[in-house]
């Protein structure tokens, strides 16, 4: 259930994302299944005590009548949620289109913009105003709801175009705008055909966060470069208006993962896995199942490392537990198919009769299995090609308090920028490195261990999610958190 605080005072915060934490149902003409979607965006907007919530964003389906659109309107009411109706052509264009296939793989440098990464006829021209009209449909609603000092909180690459479709409604908005991926170098950024039209609408707005001051850099040369703009050490400069840019990684909410594993029921099934895995050390990949991830490199080192290192033959195994995601693009059931492939082929190599070196599974886990497994992990193996953060790395040091088991994380997660000091770090590309930190990581003596762990652990724990969003928005609305402190004293 989504908590609601009660309001400290009247100012509001209207957070504006893709998709609403809710995912919706229809029961009926009138009626709708209502689920929360816990994630780190939710559980960190839930920390946030001095505004009042609002969430605007897409519920993720299809509705076309009247009646359907104002039922669900409703029921989100009560989740303090508003939604934003696209329609199917609409989300093809916008989400499936310019968003999932041109800004995801150029943002992670994966693919530089191609008319045909969508493999329909519709044109990239054609993507691209999609994605402006639905960025409109959201400016549509923000406005309507708008109230005279709220503060607007826009997030990642799909809304790049909301801080100038508000500002251009009501220029008194005061809007903030977060990335959550990697911004790519200059270089990348300048193949993209709407390069400075998008940097321009987000420089519209008051704050751009992004995780790491690398990406926050980035960005500042894409405007200096491209637009030819002048870059200051608070931001970017254009006729003597700044916008300011500044890094704020995100973080988790360290105590539910710390308490969920002292729970009773998760303690017996600890106990439970422990046993089922006896005599092994247990190494672990959590992922959505998308190329950013970089799976496929993952396993082919789990390889490298059970081919030079014949003695661990039957001492450790690697659970791989992959969340399908865009499964009905073509490239990510191409993925599918290549990691099944490799996993039959080595543990066909390597298993035998009653063991395999990896148990992969192709879904999500639910929150006390996850952390459950989490607590028994010897070494995670994140090797994420390119990741704007990645949580599942500060999710793990969360629940390894007892256990004090070694990460192993890729040099191109914005992670490695916080955990860099207690994490083994690899280049997801070099498979004989990443073989060889699996040997070293497995082998760790336990002081070794221990001192990595504790400064992963002192990291997760006091740079919080709730801490990220309170600075966000605190230096967003900077003058009103001002007023509030004096009303204090
Ligand atoms: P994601 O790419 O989704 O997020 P990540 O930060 O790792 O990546 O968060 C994934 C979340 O989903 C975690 O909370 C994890 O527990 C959960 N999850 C993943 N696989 C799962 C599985 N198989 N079963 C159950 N739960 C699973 C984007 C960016 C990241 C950035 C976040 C937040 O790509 O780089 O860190 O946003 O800004």
């Amino acid at each position: 259930e989504l908590r609601i605080r009660p309001p400290i005072n009247r100012q509001r915060l209207l957070v504006v994302a893709n998709r609403l934490p809710v995912s919706a149902t229809r029961k009926g003409d009138a009626s709708w299944q209502l689920e929360m979607s816990v994630g780190g965006l939710v559980s960190a907007l839930l920390g946030i005590t001095e505004f009042e919530t609002r969430w605007i964003g897409w519920a993720g389906v299809n509705v076309t009548d009247e009646i359907g659109k104002k039922s669900l309107t409703e029921a989100l009411a009560d989740k303090r949620c508003i939604p934003v109706f696209l329609d199917e052509d609409l989300v093809n264009l916008y989400y499936n289109g310019y968003c999932n296939n041109i800004l995801w793989p150029l943002f992670h440098y994966l693919g530089l913009p191609q008319e045909d990464r969508l493999a329909t006829t519709r044109s990239f021209q054609a993507q691209f105003d999609g994605y402006k009209k639905a960025n409109q449909l959201f400016a549509d609603v923000v406005s309507e709801h708008y109230i005279e000092g709220d503060v607007i909180w826009c997030h990642d690459y799909h809304l790049m175009f909301l801080p100038k479709c508000l500002k251009e409604r009501n220029n008194k908005m005061k809007v903030g705008w977060f990335l959550h991926t990697p911004f790519p170098s200059s270089e990348i950024h300048r193949t993209l055909p709407s390069r400075s039209e998008l940097l321009r609408a987000v420089l519209v707005a008051d704050l751009v966060g992004f995780h790491t001051y690398d990406y926050a850099r980035h960005f500042v040369s894409a405007c200096t470069r491209i637009l030819g703009l002048e870059g200051t050490p608070d931001g970017v400069e254009d006729q003597g208006k700044l916008t300011r840019v500044a890094a704020f990684p995100i973080g988790i909410d360290p105590g539910r993962f710390i308490r969920a594993i002292q729970l009773p029921q998760i303690k017996d099934h600890i106990k439970e896995l422990e046993e089922r895995f006896a005599g092994r050390k247990v190494m672990l990949g959590v992922d959505r199942l998308d190329m950013i991830k970089g799976i496929p490199q993952k396993i082919l080192a789990f390889e490298k490392f059970l081919e030079e290192n014949p003695d661990w033959h039957d001492k450790v195994v690697l659970l791989q537990i992959a969340v399908p995601t865009r499964t009905d693009v073509p490239e990510y059931q191409k993925l599918t198919c290549q990691v099944h492939e490799i996993v039959g082929r080595i543990n066909g190599r390597f298993g035998s009769l009653t063991t395999v070196p990896i148990h992969h599974l192709d879904r999500s886990l639910d929150f006390h299995g996850l952390c459950a497994l989490y607590a028994i992990t010897d070494v995670a193996l994140i090797t994420s090609l390119r990741d704007g953060m990645n949580l599942v790395s500060y999710e793990f040091v969360a629940c390894q308090a007892s256990k004090k088991g070694v990460l192993i994380l890729s040099e191109f997660a914005g992670a490695a920028q916080s955990l860099g000091a207690g994490a083994i770090l690899v280049n997801p590309w070099n498979i004989t490195e990443v073989a060889s930190s699996i040997a070293y990581a497995l082998n760790m003596p336990a002081d070794e261990r221990e001192k990595r762990h504790h400064h992963n652990f002192v990291h997760v724990t006091t740079h919080t999610s709730q801490e990220w969003a309170e600075t966000f928005v605190s230096e967003l609305n900077d003058t009103i958190v001002e007023a509030q402190l004096r009303i204090r004293q």
